[in-house]
């Protein structure tokens, strides 16, 4: 089969970049290894920032995030005994939304299907070809077990951070950049109507917690935990309890609502960098290329960005322009540090170590933020979003 662009993976990346590609005319075939069903209802990201909302609406994915997403002036900041709040839209003019990936992934797949795009999901062996010519493929064994090949102008490598597209840019070329952090987040999904009207990101000497919530009757709690925490060592009545403490129940007149856990997992935290994004005709998007610790809600947001780049690049190279396409690693690896470095940042403010000195520095750190408008205004900027293009 052929097709123009080849994309590796059916999560916010990749349907995404075949929704932005149609809209620029060029084709696309997209190759997901999970079910529809499994992609769709995956928990993850919560907050969309400025420049995705800008883009969803642009490109006629904003109807239902418009009816149903939240918009938020800002986010709280608090340690014990104080609590403030950093309104994004005073100090830089933008702001974000809460409106989770499961809603904008209903939305693309929504699109797509109206426009007859096709997904072969449940594919298995994907394999990548001939990425140094002008004419790769894709193999992969479809859900009825047949091996099909799409040979293609390009491949967009949209996978994730487990598929099979950053190893195949050479490791000669391929550089790479980790941080693992020694602790985790346990998060939990929740049938209660949140107890804040905006997300609460909290310090705390038992370690981090944070509120957010996916609409007025879902909220979406976490707690820092140590790395290879087990959920049985953490009963409903412990999580609430360490949420309660955290999040400053009983302060200031502050109470904490709880409800039935519909949902738990613990996630590994972790940065990581995969440099360059382009390798021959293999374009790497999303999570494919870098991870951010959720504490700065960046993952999907530069997943967005990567992709709002890349399709403008591809439309030009498979009508024979190629500068956009030879920029684009460069160009977007200047988000992607910015997030990293924001992503970092937050990440270490806001969890405890154990070591007081380094209490005593987050403590002062956070202070900072709240009492002095550059301080704060620097959060809100990485925060609410940087242009896209930055
Ligand atoms: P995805 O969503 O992982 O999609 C990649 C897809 O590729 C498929 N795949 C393959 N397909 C074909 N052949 C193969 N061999 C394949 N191997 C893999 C996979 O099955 C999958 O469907 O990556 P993408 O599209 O780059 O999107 C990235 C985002 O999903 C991610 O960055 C965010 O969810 C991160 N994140 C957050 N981001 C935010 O912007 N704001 C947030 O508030 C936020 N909170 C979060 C998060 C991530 C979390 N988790 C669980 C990682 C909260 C959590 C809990
Ligand atoms: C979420 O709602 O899942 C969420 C919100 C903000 C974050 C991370 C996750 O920083």
């Amino acid at each position: 089969m052929r097709t123009q662009v080849a994309i590796i993976g059916a999560g916010p990346a990749g349907m995404l970049l075949s929704h932005l590609l149609a809209a620029e005319g060029v084709g696309s075939v997209v190759v997901e290894t999970r079910s529809e069903e499994y992609v769709a209802s995956r928990i993850r990201a919560g907050i969309l920032e400025q420049s995705t909302v800008d883009l969803l609406r642009a490109t006629g994915l904003g109807e239902r995030l418009d009816a149903e997403g939240h918009r938020h002036r800002g986010i709280y900041l608090q340690w014990p005994g104080e609590r403030h709040h950093l309104d994004f839209v005073d100090l830089t003019g933008r702001s974000v939304w809460v409106y989770g990936q499961t809603e904008v992934q209903k939305d693309l797949v929504a699109a797509r299907t109206a426009a007859g795009q096709q997904v072969y999901y449940e594919v298995g062996d994907t394999a990548l070809h001939d990425l140094e010519t002008d004419h790769p493929s894709v193999t992969f064994t479809d859900a009825s077990g047949a091996e099909v090949r799409v040979r293609a102008d390009a491949v967009a490598g949209c996978d994730g951070s487990f598929g099979p597209s950053r190893c195949a840019v050479p490791s000669s070329v391929r550089q790479q950049w980790e941080r693992v952090y020694p602790y985790s987040w346990l998060g939990i999904l929740a049938d209660v109507a949140p107890s804040t009207d905006e997300l609460i990101y909290a310090w705390h000497p038992d370690g981090f917690a944070l509120h957010s919530m996916r609409s007025s009757s879902v909220s979406r709690f976490y707690v820092q935990v140590p790395n290879d925490t087990s959920l049985d060592d953490w009963s409903d009545d412990r999580i609430w309890t360490a949420l309660a403490d955290r999040l400053g129940h009983g302060q200031d007149g502050w109470s904490l609502e709880t409800g039935p856990i519909t949902d738990r997992s613990v996630l590994p935290m972790r940065s990581f960098v995969a440099t360059p994004m382009r390798h021959g005709r293999l374009f790497l998007a999303g999570d494919a290329a870098h991870i951010v610790p959720p504490t700065g809600a960046k993952g999907l947001n530069l997943a967005v960005a990567d992709v709002a780049l890349l399709a403008p690049a591809l439309a030009a190279l498979v009508r024979g322009s190629s500068s956009l396409a030879d920029s684009y690693s460069d160009t977007a690896l200047r988000r992607v540090w910015r997030c990293t470095h924001f992503s970092w940042w937050m990440t270490s403010m806001l969890h405890t170590s154990g070591d007081p000195f380094d209490a005593e520095l987050q403590l002062s750190q956070l202070r900072w933020v709240c009492s002095s408008r550059a301080g704060a205004a620097g959060l809100a900027e990485n925060y609410a979003g940087l242009p896209i293009g930055f």
